[in-house]
């Protein structure tokens, strides 16, 4: 499993010393007397949106989120702050649309026998989404470009699997043959936003494109974003974003490499979700080619 570096910055909502007495803590009297928190929380999401549609159902109220934060300053007594922050932040992860949160609880008044200010506990906790990636390329140097974006991908991507490189006929026009494969694994980003690093990853590798379906040095499709077994998969139709892709289900050479990478791989084909083994059943295997060459 290949670990996750810096994802790109995405928009945020803050809120700041909310406050409540509470009787967290290790000692008797902490419990019985109480004394206050103070929490802190952003939340991090893509406010485009509700910026655009000037919409609230489309972000997350923040004074749901202040009144969730008291419940839980207010509510069953834990030992250790570390425990009410995580509660906190797996509360914020819950709102629809929210990717990573970012939680303090300060104790000012923590039995601590020398002068202080403050005493805290930080933590970011961030949603992990399961995603599905192809890439395919037929230009160049196919292999060194593929290693190439999987390393590009592995910043933003927490990699499961990595499916056997296949080698495909070309669907299209004429070009030459296609080195593809597909991967799985999670992420804390939105679809757009995880969409714009592969374009971006595309964009570093040279990509070259002058025709539709037409040879490429790398293309990197986004398959799908989210789990439809749980009704969690992200569906839309615009332009600059299809999910689930619109093509993945009749395409061999997405879905024999996603089969060997995940065996119990589902796709959402119209108001269906369907195993990847049966499309592979349905379209076959022709035109894909295994090769002995590990990715
Ligand atoms: N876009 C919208 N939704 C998505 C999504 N889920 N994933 C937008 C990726 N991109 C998405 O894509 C065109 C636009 O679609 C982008 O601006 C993006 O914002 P593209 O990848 O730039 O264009 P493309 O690849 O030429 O077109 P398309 O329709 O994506 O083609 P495919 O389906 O990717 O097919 N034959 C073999 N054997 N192996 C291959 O890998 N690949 C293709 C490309 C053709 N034939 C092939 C292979
Ligand atoms: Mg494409």
């Amino acid at each position: 499993m290949m670990r996750r570096g810096i994802a790109p910055q995405l928009d945020r909502i803050a809120l700041t010393e909310v406050s409540a007495t509470g009787y967290h803590g290790v000692l008797p009297e902490e419990k019985e007397e109480g004394q206050e928190f103070r929490v802190d929380v952003t939340l991090h999401l893509d406010l485009n949106r509700a910026a655009r549609e000037d919409d609230l159902t489309q972000t997350v109220n923040y004074a749901d989120v202040a009144a969730g934060i008291v419940q839980r300053i207010e509510g069953p007594s834990f030992d250790l702050i570390e425990s009410l922050a995580d509660r906190i932040a797996a509360d914020a992860l819950d709102y629809p649309g929210v990717y990573e949160v970012d939680v303090t609880v300060h104790k000012p008044q923590a039995p601590i026998p020398h002068p202080f200010a403050d005493v805290t506990v930080s933590m970011t906790r961030r949603r992990e989404i399961p995603v599905v990636i192809a890439m395919g390329a037929n230009l160049g140097d196919r292999h060194a470009s593929l290693i190439a974006a999987i390393e590009g991908i592995s910043r933003v991507v927490t990699i499961t699997t990595i499916a056997p490189f296949v080698e495909t006929d070309p669907v299209g026009p004429e070009q030459p043959v296609y080195l593809n494969t597909v991967l799985t694994g999670t992420t804390s980003l939105p679809p757009r936003a995880l969409l714009a690093e592969l374009h971006g990853i595309e964009a570093r590798l040279g990509r070259l494109r002058e025709v539709r379906w037409g040879p490429r040095t790398l293309d990197l499709d986004l398959i799908q974003h989210g789990d439809p077994r749980r009704n969690s998969d992200h569906q839309e139709h615009a332009d600059d974003l299809t999910l689930p892709h619109p093509r993945a289900h009749e395409r061999a050479f997405v879905l024999v490499p996603w089969l060997r990478a995940d065996p119990s791989a589902v796709l959402r084909v119209g108001d269906r979700v369907v195993p990847v083994a049966d499309l592979v059943e349905t379209v076959g295997r022709a035109g894909v080619h295994e090769i002995d060459q590990a990715p």
